[in-house]
């Protein structure tokens, strides 16, 4: 039987309070009946097989040429020549040694043009000789990407015997903004689960993290005017810190929607909460109008808002990235194209600032249709935000399962991809792993096995036992949003 628009609304908004709590009215409009019953159309594609070589090094690397004949000694140490003295602290893997292997660092447009590296930020060439080590990166994050491929060398059982193999990469990401949005309800991520997400970011050259967490009262409701207290504001300097160590963006999210008004006043406020942030470190920037109803939600009076705070706030400072926003109708199935909310957005908003989206769906795999429909709209590349492996509405379940779905053929399509996690953030680090080699380099990820090496890198010592558990908390079931993941992976395979 179809439902009828009125009790598909009164559905969902039943289910909305049921996994969120009290919506306002105009939430319960969202057809969640439609989202529950969506299948899995995205087939889990291989990825183009490539050979390891017995190497693992995440994410995958563009180009690898290996020498298999020859090795570079390590087990003196290394001599280092950091040409612009930046990356001491992040070489404590190696010991440093006047008569070991010379490593060179450099990085810049001119070191870079002559070692080939890719002009995109985070791109570097690592060449290990007989004699030397060279790290060139297009900029200082390609070099320290080209010390992390460096750092997982060492510690691979190929490098075992104090010996790194010769090889040259040069790699690039094929995405310029990559990494993970805590956007989910329940619980925020504690202080130290943030501090090693943020490294775990790092070594995997991930270079963004949204901070949004709907249950922070002082990005959202009902405190986002205000500063915040010392012990959190200390936090968050912390956390800078901590992603500047690791050549993160920390972009700091504010969710006025829910109770803004379109006045001087509230404008003020917001510039001012802004400069605090600024004052503690931050240089980069979000607004998320995502659920949210009543006057929040006016397309118009957004774009203005936005503006204004691009032109006088983010423009002034010289050192700020650009403006990211999360739209009202952040999917495809809650917009309302005859309405013009997103055209309007579309048309007005500064070229320079982002547009997020979540695909088709709240919860949905991105591909070549989903951008093909969106792009147009917002006159810009969309800003992906992925909610997998959020587990929000169904939090009795966790989501381990293998990371697939997206397409391969849309690293041109998007400005960015950031995944939404589990408030479980070590758990979520299984996804997070194949997330980074997904957003580095789309064409040759292979789900399966990355999720295979996400869970080696993880738990070394029992990757049988992980695996096990992992795979058998790969499907949702048919709860919450039908958002299927493929069950029993290591099965499958035996049943066919
Ligand atoms: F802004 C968005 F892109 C987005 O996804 N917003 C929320 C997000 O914070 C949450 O973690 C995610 C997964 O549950 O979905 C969005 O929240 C919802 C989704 C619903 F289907 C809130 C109410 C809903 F009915």
């Amino acid at each position: 039987m179809k439902m009828n628009h009125y009790a598909k609304c009164v559905t969902a908004g039943i289910l909305c309070t049921f996994m969120y709590g009290t919506l306002s009215a105009q939430e319960t409009d969202f057809d969640l009946s439609s989202q529950r019953s969506e299948k899995q159309d995205v087939l889990a594609v291989p990825g183009k097989k490539i050979d390891h070589k017995g190497l693992i090094i995440n994410p995958t690397p563009h180009q690898m040429k290996l020498d298999a004949n020859n090795t570079c000694p390590i087990t003196q140490g290394i001599h280092l020549k950091d040409k612009q003295q930046k990356f001491a602290a992040s070489l404590d893997f190696l010991t440093q040694n006047k008569k070991g292997i010379k490593l060179t660092i450099d990085f810049g447009a001119k070191a870079a043009g002559k070692a080939n590296v890719k002009e995109v930020s985070g791109a570097y060439s690592l060449v290990i000789g007989k004699k030397e080590i060279t790290i060139i990166g297009y900029d200082a994050r390609g070099a320290f990407y080209g010390i992390q491929t460096l750092k997982q060398l060492t510690e691979s059982p190929v490098s075992a015997h104090g010996t790194l193999p010769c090889m040259e990469i040069n790699d690039y990401p094929d995405l310029p903004n990559r990494g993970v949005v805590e956007g989910f309800y329940g619980t925020p991520w504690s202080h130290e689960v943030r501090l090693s997400l943020i490294d775990f970011y790092g070594k995997f050259k991930m270079n963004t993290y949204l901070y949004g967490p709907k249950d922070d009262p002082y990005h959202s409701c009902p405190n986002w005017r205000l500063p915040y207290p010392e012990k959190e504001a200390q936090h968050i300097k912390e956390l800078v810190d901590a992603s500047n160590r690791n050549y993160v963006d920390f972009v700091w999210a504010i969710h006025p929607g829910k109770d803004i008004k379109w006045t001087e006043a509230d404008r003020d406020a917001l510039i001012q909460k802004f400069e605090a942030m600024y004052q503690l470190g931050v240089r980069s920037f979000a607004v998320f109008f995502d659920d949210i109803s009543g006057d929040g939600t006016d397309p118009v009076r957004q774009a203005e808002l936005l503006n204004y705070i691009d032109n006088n706030f983010i423009q002034q400072k010289h050192d700020v990235s650009p403006l990211v926003m999360c739209p009202t109708e952040y999917n495809k199935s809650w917009s309302n194209v005859e309405g013009g909310y997103l055209t309007t957005l579309g048309e007005k908003l500064n070229p320079s600032i982002h547009v997020m989206w979540t695909g088709d769906r709240v919860i949905a795999c991105i591909d070549k249709p989903t951008l093909d429909w969106i792009n147009p709209l917002i006159r810009r590349k969309a800003y992906i935000w992925w909610n997998f492996p959020v587990n929000d509405y169904v939090r009795d379940h966790l989501l381990l399962g293998p990371v697939y779905g997206n397409a391969k053929d849309i690293k041109d399509d998007m400005s960015g991809f950031v995944s939404n996690p589990m408030e479980h953030a070590e758990s979520s680090k299984i996804s997070l792993y194949s997330v980074a080699d997904y957003t580095w380099n789309l064409e040759t990820y292979d789900s399966i096995q990355s999720w295979k090496h996400a869970i080696k890198d993880l738990l070394p010592r029992k990757v049988a036992y992980l695996e096990t558990f992992a795979t058998h908390c790969s499907d949702l079931g048919p709860n919450g949003h039908g958002f299927r993941r493929d069950e029993s992976v290591s099965l499958q395979p035996i049943l066919k």
